[in-house]
């Protein structure tokens, strides 16, 4: 038995200023419901990509090929890659904790960026344009991009991997 009982209809009825927010609330709800499959489908935010399988063995063993094919060096530790003007497929994997390996692109010209993860849940994003692709192991991703401004970018790990996940870096060079 509560000490106060309220009454049986203790809601007031809406006045008009109430009225008009719940309006603006369900009108907002209504246009918001609409942007996103709208956005969804042309809002050119979605990752231009072809995923397929592959095992992380069969991944790596694609990757160590095209380092072996292309490579010109490295850099702290890591391989190098300057891909061959005829080359459209390049590869990238994430380790823990190591993006493999640097690329090197021309800029406007389009390639086919395979990526895939080595061994557990990885994030690709590459900064400073803040652009993020999850790299899980068992997918390969076809990414068709075109690098269309010079520069130096870095790739971090955005997807929480391990102790070594905030030293998880890596780059990309477009000339
Ligand atoms: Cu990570």
């Amino acid at each position: 038995m509560s000490l106060y009982t309220p009454e049986k209809h203790w809601w007031k009825p809406m006045d008009r200023e109430e009225m008009i927010w719940v309006t603006i609330a369900f009108i907002w709800c209504q246009l918001i419901t609409f942007i996103m499959p709208f956005s969804h489908a042309y809002g050119k935010h979605n990752p231009p990509a072809v995923t397929s399988k592959a095992s992380t063995a069969e991944y790596g063993a694609k990757v160590d090929k095209f380092i072996a094919e292309n490579k010109t060096g490295e850099e702290a530790g890591v391989a190098v890659v300057e891909v061959k003007p005829e080359v459209k497929e390049i590869y990238i994997v994430g380790r823990s904790y190591q993006w493999e390996p640097v690329l090197k692109l021309q800029q406007g010209k389009e390639y086919i960026l395979h990526l895939s993860s080595g061994d557990y849940e990885h994030g690709m994003s590459i900064q400073p344009m803040n652009m993020n692709i999850m790299a899980l192991p068992g997918y390969d991703y076809h990414l068709r991009i075109t690098p269309d401004q010079a520069g130096e970018y870095f790739i971090i790990c955005n997807e929480f991997c391990g102790a070594g996940h905030h030293m998880m870096t890596g780059k990309i060079y477009v000339s």
